[in-house]
């Protein structure tokens, strides 16, 4: 099964939208198999921004992503990947449809509340960053059996 990276920003966590988020997963049919809540070291949060490491705004993203707790989460399921970016919404919360995340919860880019993983190459890597050799726990879900085809 694919597994993806996903994180309720220090935003999330401070808005009290943990629940509101992992509800969403949960119901949605995919499978939290690893979590982890703590404040991102500085040279984590670099290493998952890395990409946007020469933008305008990155030394503001690292420093807010530090500043306070957030909470990791590893997310299993078919299509994992694709279905929580589609969960998550557009990256600018103007152009986040309702129904997601982002589009019901957030106004500013900079405050988007969560992050989930944009490949299977990211989500291998940031699974790596934030969980290391980690246990991930998968077991077996009651309405699996009507999930999948
Ligand atoms: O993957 P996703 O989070 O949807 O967007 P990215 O383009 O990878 O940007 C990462 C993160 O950076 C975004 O969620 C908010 C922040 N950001 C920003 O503060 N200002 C921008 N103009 C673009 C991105
Ligand atoms: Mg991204």
């Amino acid at each position: 099964m694919e597994r993806t990276y996903v994180m309720v920003k220090p935003d999330g966590v401070a808005r009290g939208l943990m629940g509101e988020v992992l509800s969403r997963i949960e119901k949605k049919g995919l499978k939290i198999v690893g979590m982890k809540f703590a404040v991102m070291e500085e040279a984590k949060a670099k290493e998952h921004y890395a990409e946007h490491a020469e933008r305008p705004f990155f030394a503001g993203l690292v420093e807010f992503i530090t500043s306070a707790p957030s909470l990791s989460l590893v997310v299993e399921g078919g299509d994992s990947i694709k279905i929580m970016r589609a969960i998550n919404g557009a990256t600018k919360p103007a152009e986040a449809a309702p129904g997601t995340i982002r589009g019901d919860f957030a106004v500013d880019t900079g405050r988007n509340l969560v992050h989930a993983s944009d490949s299977p190459e990211a989500a291998e890597r940031e699974i790596k960053i934030h969980f290391g050799d980690a246990a991930l726990i998968s077991y077996p879900r009651c309405d699996d059996a009507c999930l999948y085809e």
